[in-house]
C-alpha cells in the first residue's frame, strides 16, 4: 500500500471514531456448541461492549491453539502466549496439582456446596497460587458433576465397572477409575468423541448440561449413571503478563465482563442439566439414577483416590474446602 492510502486509511479510522480494537486470543478446549463456547462469546460481547469498542475477543474452540492439547492451555497463558484461557480445573492439574482440589471424588454433594467453595474464599486460595504460574483468574464457571457413560453395561455398582475401558481427561481420575477396577486410559477430549465411536474405549464421563448434550455424546453411547462422582469448575483466565499490560479502567471492565458472563456460563449450563436427563432417556440412552446407598458404595471405593489425592492438595487447602462444605450445609438445614 501506498504511504499515500495508508495515510488516507488511518485518517478515515481516526474520523470513524478512534483507534482500532485490540482482539484479545481466547482458547477454550470443547467444542463450540458447548455452554464454555457461550460464555466465552459472551464475554467478548460484554468486554466490547464495556471498553467501547477498544477491546475484543476471538474465541478459538477444541485447543486449536495449543495444537489440540487441553492441558497446555494454562501454560501457554502463563507465559503470555495466549490472552486467555477458558478451561476445567482437572486441565490446569499438571501444572498446579492443588487444582485437583475441586474434583476429589464425592467432595460436594449438591450446588450450595459447589457455590460456597467456587464463589467463595477457597476458590480464592487457588487463584493466588495460579497468579504464581502467570494466570489471573476473573471468574469461576461450570463444567459440572461429572457422569459416566458407556456403551456396554448399565453401571449401577462398582462391580459393573470392572474391566471397561474408560476414557479420562486427567491423572486424578486414572486413580479413581483403578480403584474402582476399571481400565482408564488419558485421552484428549478432541480425540474422544472418534474414539468412542470406534469403540477405540467403552465409555468416559464428562457433565450433562456443558459436555454430554452439546457434544452429542449420547449418539455414541447407550447407558449413563448420574453417580455426581466429582465435580469440576471451570475459570476464565488471563495472563497475568496481559493484565498487568491494561489500565485501571480497562481491568474493571474486564473483570465485570467476566463476573457477568462467567455467571450466564453458570446459569445455562445448571439449566441444560436440569433439563438434561429427560433429553438423554428420549433420545434412547438408559439413565440410571443410584440410590443413596449406591452412591455410598462408589463413594467408599473412590476413598483411596480422595485420600492419595488430598494429600499431594495439601491439608491446609481439603480442610478450607470441607469447612466451606459444612458451613453450607448448616445454613440450608436452618
Ligand atoms: O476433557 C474433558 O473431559 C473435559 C472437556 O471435561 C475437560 O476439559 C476436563
Amino acid at each position: 500500500m501506498s504511504i499515500m492510502k495508508f495515510g488516507c486509511l488511518i485518517a478515515a479510522t481516526l474520523v470513524a471514531g478512534g483507534v482500532q480494537a485490540e482482539t484479545l486470543r481466547l482458547s477454550h478446549n470443547v467444542g463450540d456448541t458447548t455452554t464454555w463456547h457461550q460464555g466465552a462469546e459472551r464475554f467478548g460481547e460484554l468486554l466490547s461492549e464495556k471498553t467501547g469498542g477498544d477491546y475484543d475477543v476471538r474465541v478459538f474452540p477444541n485447543a486449536q491453539l495449543s495444537g489440540g492439547d487441553q492441558m497446555r492451555q494454562a501454560e501457554m497463558v502463563g507465559r503470555g502466549a495466549l490472552d486467555l484461557v477458558v478451561t476445567s480445573a482437572i486441565n490446569v492439574t499438571p501444572l498446579v496439582p492443588e487444582m485437583a482440589v475441586f474434583s476429589l471424588p464425592y467432595l460436594y454433594a449438591n450446588y450450595d456446596e459447589v457455590d460456597a467453595t467456587t464463589q467463595g474464599a477457597p476458590a480464592e486460595m487457588l487463584s493466588e497460587i495460579l497468579l504464581e504460574s502467570g494466570i489471573k483468574v476473573l471468574a469461576w464457571g461450570e463444567n459440572g458433576f461429572r457422569e459416566v457413560t458407556n456403551s456396554v453395561r448399565p453401571i449401577q455398582s462398582p462391580e459393573d465397572l470392572q474391566g471397561l475401558n474408560m476414557r479420562v481427561a486427567g491423572p486424578m481420575y486414572i486413580d479413581v477409575m483403578n480403584a474402582l477396577g476399571a481400565n482408564p486410559q488419558q485421552m484428549q477430549w478432541s480425540e474422544t468423541l472418534t474414539a468412542l465411536q470406534q469403540g477405540v474405549v467403552d465409555g468416559q464421563e464428562n457433565p450433562i448440561g456443558a459436555v454430554i448434550i452439546p457434544q452429542q455424546v449420547y449418539e455414541m453411547q447407550d447407558y449413563l449413571t448420574a453417580w455426581h462422582y466429582s465435580y469440576d469448575p471451570i475459570f476464565l483466565g488471563v495472563s497475568a503478563e496481559k493484565w498487568d499490560s491494561l489500565d485501571a479502567e480497562t481491568q474493571a471492565a474486564m473483570q465485570e465482563a467476566a463476573t457477568e458472563a462467567m455467571e450466564y456460563q453458570r446459569e445455562i449450563t445448571r439449566e441444560g442439566t436440569e433439563e438434561g436427563i429427560g433429553f438423554l432417556r428420549e433420545q434412547g440412552m438408559e439413565v440410571y439414577e443410584p440410590s443413596d446407598e449406591e452412591l455410598q458404595a462408589f463413594r467408599e471405593a473412590t476413598q483411596p483416590a480422595f485420600d492419595e489425592w488430598a494429600d499431594r492438595v495439601g491439608t491446609e487447602i481439603v480442610s478450607a474446602f470441607q469447612d466451606a462444605i459444612a458451613q453450607a450445609d448448616g445454613n440450608s438445614s436452618n
